[in-house]
C-alpha cells in the first residue's frame, strides 16, 4: 500500500503503516493516496480538485495559481459547541470545554466513520509542525477524504516526505482522521484525545475544523502536551521589531480569532518611523520554550497563513496583499467577471457586478453582503515579503514582550503593562473580547477569553493557569507583558485610536521598555506611558488629549469589569490558582 515514491517501503515507519492500514480498513476507501509533498504531486491534486470542481482556477494572469473553493453554506466557521476535549475524566477537560468520555466518543466516531470513505480516496498527509530539526517541533499524520484539505495543509504546514524524515522510526506522532461525511452540522464532531495525541473531526470541511495541525494539534493537543513536556502552546502571532540601528526584538501577542493578528503580524511601520522594519515569524500560533538565552523561545509551527479576508486591502496589509497575489487558495469570498477576487474592503467602491460566495449574482444594491464575513485566504508565509529571517531556526527567536489584547469597545485601554509575571498571568487570565464571525454563534458579545485561549485549550483552563505561573520558575529572563485594546469606541461609535500602521507606536513604547528605554506611569491597572514617551509625531488628527482619551479609565467601569470576571473565576473555582485571586484583590484594593 505505501506510496513507492516515499521510497522502500520497508524503510517507512512501521507504527504509521499499522495505523493507516488499520484507519483504511475502517474507512474502506477505493484508493489510498500517500502525500510526498513534491511540486509534481501539487500540480496532479490540483488538476483532480479542479476536475471534481473542488477548485475554480482564478484569473492567472492576475492571480497565478489561485485558486477558489466555496464551501456548503452551513460549514463557514468553527463550531465550538461541536469541538470536544475527551480526557479520561470530565474535571482534566474543565468547565470551559465540552467533555465527552473518550470510550463514548470513539463509539460514536467508529460508527459514522465505518465505510464512510467508500467510492472516495483516503489521502495520508504527513506533516511537520515547526521547523525541520527543532526539538519543539511535532509531527502529525492526517488521513482526510477531502482534497481541498490536502492542498491547504500543503499551504499551511511543512507536508509530505520532510515529517518522515523527522519522525524516523518514532511513533510520537498525532493521529489524525477527518471524514466530511455528507457535511452535515448535525453530525458534525471535532473530537480531541489528548491522551491518545489524537484527532477525530467528521462532518466539516471549513479550515478551522479540520486542517488538524492547526487549531487541533498546534492548540488544544498542543497544549496539553505543553504543560506534560514544559512549554507552552498559545494563540499568539509572533514578530520581530527591527530598530535602525539592527537590533531585533520578538514580542508575541495573544489576541482572539478576527482581532487582527494577521495584520498585526505584517505591519508596515508609517512614514515618521524610518528605516524601522516589522519581521513577521508567525501569524496565528506561538509555541514556546526557555531556550538557551534564558529567555523563552517560539517558533510558529505553522508554514502559511489562514487569514481573513474582509478588510484586507493594500492600507490595512499591504504585505498580505503581495502574499496572497499568488498561490493562495481563497473561500467564500465574492467573484468578479473576469475571475478576479473581491471582499469587503478590499476596495473603496464595490465592483458592479459579482458573484457572491453562495453563487449568486450580487450588485452594489444588494442586502447580503458579497463576501462571508469570515472568508479566508490560505497563502505560504513564503510569499510574505516581511517574512522573518529566522523563521526556519530550529532554537526560534527569544521573546522580549508578550501582548495581550482583545476586542473592546469601551473601558479598556489603549495599553498598559503588567507589574510582573504573575499579574501579566491575571491580565492575560481575565482577557475579553466581543465575539467574530470565527466561530458560528452571535457576533459582538463580550465574553472571557483568558489568553485568547477559550476554543483552544485542551484541558483544564485554571490548571492552564497554573502551568503559565510554574513557567516562571524555568525562564531566567521572563517577557514583560502587556495589555493593548485597538478598538475602544467614543459615545459617538467612532473608534479613539487609528489602528493598523499606527500600532506601531504602541509597539515602539513597548520595545522601549523591553529596552530600558522608556518611562512609564504607575496607574492601578498596569504602568502606562509618560506624557513623553508616546511618540505621535505625523499622526493626523491625533494630539495627546485624543490619547489620554484611548488611554483613559474609569474606576467605576473597571469596578464592573472585576465583578464581570468573576463569572469566569467562578466556574474555574476549584481549580484556580490563588496567585490570581490575590491579583483580583491587589486590583480592587488599588482601584
Ligand atoms: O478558523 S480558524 O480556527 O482556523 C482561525 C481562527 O478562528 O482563529
Ligand atoms: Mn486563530
Amino acid at each position: 500500500m505505501p506510496n513507492p515514491k516515499l521510497g522502500d517501503p520497508n524503510a517507512i515507519n512501521s507504527a504509521v503503516l499499522h495505523w493507516v492500514e488499520e484507519m483504511s480498513e475502517h474507512c474502506g476507501p477505493d484508493k489510498t493516496f500517500w502525500c510526498d509533498g513534491s511540486i509534481e504531486e501539487h500540480e496532479a491534486l490540483t488538476n483532480v480538485a479542479v476536475s471534481q470542481g473542488v477548485l475554480v482556477p482564478l484569473n492567472q494572469t492576475k492571480l497565478p495559481g489561485c485558486y477558489y473553493h466555496r464551501s456548503n453554506p452551513n460549514d463557514v466557521a468553527r463550531v465550538e459547541q461541536c469541538t470536544y476535549i475527551c480526557t479520561q475524566t470530565e474535571e482534566e477537560a474543565g468547565p470551559t470545554n465540552n467533555w465527552m468520555d473518550p470510550r463514548e466518543m470513539h463509539h460514536k466516531l467508529d460508527a459514522l466513520t465505518k465505510g464512510s470513505m467508500r467510492g472516495r480516496t483516503m489521502y495520508v498527509v504527513p506533516y511537520l509542525m515547526g521547523p525541520p530539526g527543532s526539538p519543539l517541533s511535532k509531527v502529525g499524520i492526517e488521513l482526510t477524504d477531502s482534497i481541498y484539505v490536502v492542498l491547504s495543509m500543503r499551504i499551511m504546514t511543512r507536508m509530505g516526505t520532510v515529517a518522515f524524515e523527522h519522525l524516523g522510526q518514532s511513533d510520537d506522532f498525532n493521529r489524525g482522521l477527518h471524514c466530511m461525511l455528507d457535511i452535515n452540522p448535525e453530525r458534525r464532531y471535532i473530537a480531541h484525545f489528548p491522551q491518545e495525541n489524537a484527532v477525530i473531526s467528521v462532518g466539516s470541511n471549513y479550515g478551522g475544523n479540520v486542517l488538524l495541525g492547526k487549531k487541533c494539534l498546534a492548540l488544544r493537543i498542543g497544549s496539553f502536551l505543553g504543560r506534560r513536556e514544559g512549554w507552552l502552546a498559545e494563540h499568539m502571532l509572533i514578530l520581530g521589531v527591527e530598530a535602525p540601528n539592527g537590533d531585533k526584538t520578538f514580542i508575541a501577542a495573544a489576541f482572539p480569532s478576527q482581532c487582527g493578528k494577521t495584520n498585526f503580524a505584517m505591519m508596515t511601520p508609517p512614514p515618521h518611523f524610518k528605516n524601522w522594519k516589522i519581521w513577521t515569524v508567525g501569524d496565528d500560533i506561538a509555541w514556546m520554550k526557555p531556550g538557551p538565552t534564558g529567555r523563552l523561545h517560539a517558533i510558529n509551527p505553522e508554514a502559511g497563513y489562514f487569514g481573513v479576508a474582509p478588510g484586507t486591502n493594500g492600507e490595512t496589509n499591504a504585505n498580505a496583499m503581495v502574499t496572497i497575489s499568488c498561490d493562495t487558495i481563497y473561500t467564500n469570498v465574492a467573484l468578479t467577471p473576469d475571475m478576479d477576487v473581491w471582499w469587503e474592503g478590499k476596495t473603496k467602491t464595490p465592483p458592479p457586478e459579482l458573484i457572491d460566495w453562495k453563487g449568486n449574482p450580487w450588485t452594489p444594491a444588494s442586502k447580503e453582503k458579497a463576501a462571508h464575513p469570515n472568508s479566508r485566504f490560505t497563502a505560504p508565509m513564503a510569499n510574505n515579503p516581511s517574512l522573518a529571517h529566522e523563521v526556519n531556526d530550529a532554537m526560534g527567536v527569544p521573546i522580549s514582550a508578550i501582548i495581550f489584547g482583545g476586542r473592546r469597545s469601551t473601558t479598556i485601554p489603549l495599553v498598559y503593562q503588567a507589574f510582573n509575571w504573575i499579574h501579566g498571568v491575571y491580565v492575560g487570565a481575565t482577557m475579553s473580547s466581543e465575539t467574530t464571525a470565527a466561530a458560528t454563534g452571535a457576533v459582538g458579545q463580550v465574553r472571557r477569553d483568558p489568553m485568547a485561549m477559550l476554543p483552544f485549550c485542551g484541558y483544564n483552563m485554571g490548571e492552564y493557569f497554573k502551568h503559565w505561573l510554574n513557567m516562571r520558575k524555568e525562564i531566567q529572563i521572563p517577557p514583560r507583558i502587556f495589555h493593548v485594546n485597538w478598538f475602544r469606541k467614543n459615545d459617538r461609535g467612532e473608534y479613539l485610536w487609528p489602528g493598523f500602521g499606527e500600532n506601531m507606536r504602541v509597539l515602539k513604547w513597548i520595545v522601549d521598555r523591553c529596552r530600558g528605554q522608556a518611562d512609564a506611569r504607575e496607574v492601578p491597572l498596569g504602568w502606562v506611558p509618560g506624557p513623553r514617551q508616546f511618540d505621535l509625531e505625523g499622526m493626523k488628527d491625533f494630539d495627546a488629549s485624543r490619547l489620554a482619551e484611548a488611554q483613559s479609565m474609569n474606576p467605576e467601569d473597571w469596578k464592573r469589569e472585576v465583578l464581570l470576571q468573576d463569572e469566569l473565576f467562578m466556574k474555574l473555582y476549584s481549580h484556580l490558582p490563588k496567585e490570581l485571586i490575590f491579583q483580583r484583590e491587589l486590583l480592587v484594593a488599588r482601584l
